[in-house]
């Protein structure tokens, strides 16, 4: 049993930035644990070929660990693990970190005011305060497609990609087409024999204007920190003035749609083709696809985009609504991940013995997207509403970690036992956002990971970054309950 003031459960960015920001306000009593054998989270997972960030690297990254040597706007994910492990090794933090301690449950107890994490071998660790940084994004979804079991090809999922596959000269089908998906298709019909593409739902497709930093570029941000800073603030800005188009409906929704339809129209030659890849939903109802290689992938010879739906996966493929069975020697799953089945990632019991999936079952509130009623000194990073969809994830992430070192300072140097958000301000502050959220782009009626089945969005924040950033900027202590 380790006892301290803070546990961390995950060694991705949001763990590894609580860490370097709580170390940073004097607080060094604190242990990371990360079920891996190694640190960064989903760029340590998602090891498909095409793997890369579509957001510019300046700004998806630290904004006080700049990396000057980002080699290209859009960096790909071997490059981005390489900085967060550049990053672990400058705050020194792996001291800190327990590798292969996968959590499989939490529970707050009342007399000491602490929490115990139990681990998947046996191990309790013990702290005053804990922080979630799983992640949303952790665990691989298989589709309920009927007759899966019955496939005896060989499956990948992109978030776990078998690198041990030799894709050369395959018959590849590829379900999804998504985030993932639009990245990994380029690369496999570089390789495979044919890639087929099973499609649900087109996305809308922006394209990626990525290129190399030249030398002098690289240089300048290594002598001039404050023009990487500038640089870093213009990406920023830019990606606001997107949400005016992205989460609201306006007429640069319609502008950024017609930007889209024109990328299609220039790169789609065939018209039948053009069709299928046409969304029927508003732009921005789920994430757009920021890519210039997935259209020009599709019309390769080898490759295909089915559209009719998939009834049944059999022994040597998948057989399509259309009665055809499309024969193939693995199968990509790039459907994306549980984000609602389990709205925990493990059991976290609170004060009381209540359990949090339970209370989350009808959909998952917090306040602010950090703290849960009934539940002290628990802080979530990625909470519930705590998504753009419009700007850097990270920058998001900043705002979570610095609220919560506020909030952990105040616990340790007012001695308190128990931090504890009020019942009644988190239902305002809910009731509120979910307000904000009823004029959104993403209640616009398509269907995407942001929204529970029932259609209950505890994904996203209605509104800007800097409104997000403003409104975790103030801690105050009056909306908790605290006891000494
Ligand atoms: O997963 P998704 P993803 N039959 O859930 C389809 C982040 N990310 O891994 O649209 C047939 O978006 C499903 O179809 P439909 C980012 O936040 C970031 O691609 O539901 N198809 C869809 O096409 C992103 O949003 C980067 O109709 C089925 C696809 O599978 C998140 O990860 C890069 C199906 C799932 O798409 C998830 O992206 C990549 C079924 N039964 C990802 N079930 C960056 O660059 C599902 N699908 C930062």
């Amino acid at each position: 049993m380790t006892t301290g003031t803070v546990l961390i459960i995950g060694a991705g960015f949001a763990g590894l930035g609580t860490a370097i920001r709580l170390r940073q306000a004097g607080i060094d009593d604190f242990v990371v644990l990360e079920r891996a054998s190694d640190v960064g989270g989903t760029w340590r997972d998602n090891t498909y070929p095409g793997a890369a960030c579509d957001v510019p690297s300046p700004l998806y990254s630290l904004s006080y660990a700049p990396n000057p040597g980002w080699s290209r706007a859009y960096s790909g994910g071997a490059e981005i693990l390489d900085y967060i492990r550049s990053v672990v090794a400058e705050f020194d933090l792996r001291p800190h970190i327990r590798f292969g301690a996968n959590v499989t449950g939490l529970s707050f107890e009342e007399g000491s005011g602490t929490w115990t994490a139990r681990t998947e071998d046996g191990r309790r660790f013990t702290a005053r305060a804990v922080v979630l940084a799983s992640g949303p994004l952790a665990n691989a979804s298989l589709p309920d497609i009927p007759g899966i079991e019955s496939y005896t090809g060989h499956k990948i999922h992109s978030a776990r990609w078998d690198h041990d596959y030799d894709m050369t000269g395959k018959r590849i089908a590829v379900i999804g087409t998504g985030a993932s998906a639009v990245q990994i298709i380029p690369r496999l019909v570089e390789q495979a024999r044919t890639v087929r593409v099973f499609q649900r739902t087109p996305g809308w497709v922006m394209p990626r204007l990525d290129h190399g930093y030249p030398g002098w570029l690289t240089k300048l941000f290594r002598r001039r920190p404050a023009v990487q800073h500038a640089y870093r603030a213009a990406l920023f800005w830019a990606h606001e003035v997107m949400a005016l188009g992205l989460v609201w409906n306006s007429p640069f929704t319609t502008a950024l749609q017609a930007v889209a339809r024109a990328h299609l129209r220039l790169t789609v030659r065939d018209s039948w083709l053009r069709r299928q890849l046409t969304p029927d939903f508003r732009i921005g109802c789920k994430r757009v696809l920021m890519t210039s290689d997935y259209y020009p992938a599709l019309q390769r010879e080898n490759c295909k985009l089915i559209t009719w739906p998939i009834a049944t996966l059999a022994p040597n493929g998948i057989r399509t609504a259309d009665g055809i069975e499309h024969e193939v020697d693995c199968i990509v799953f790039a459907t994306g991940f549980e984000v609602h089945k389990t709205s925990t990632p493990y059991p976290i019991t609170g004060r009381g013995g209540r359990v949090l999936a339970e209370e989350w079952s009808t959909g998952a509130r917090a306040y602010k997207s950090v703290s849960v009623a009934g539940y002290p000194n628990l802080f979530l990073t990625f909470g519930p509403n705590s998504g753009p969809g419009h700007n850097s994830v990270l920058v998001y992430n900043e705002s979570q970690v610095d609220y919560i070192v506020r909030a952990i300072t105040l616990l340790r140097d007012r001695n308190l036992r128990t931090m504890d958000v009020r019942a009644d301000i988190q239902d305002a502050f809910n009731a509120e956002l979910h307000r904000k959220l009823a004029r959104t782009t993403w209640n616009s009626g398509c269907r995407s990971w942001y929204l529970t089945e029932e259609g209950f969005n505890a994904a996203m924040y209605p509104g800007f970054a800097v409104q997000y950033a403003r409104e975790l900027a103030a801690f105050d202590a009056d909306d908790y309950h605290l006891s000494g």
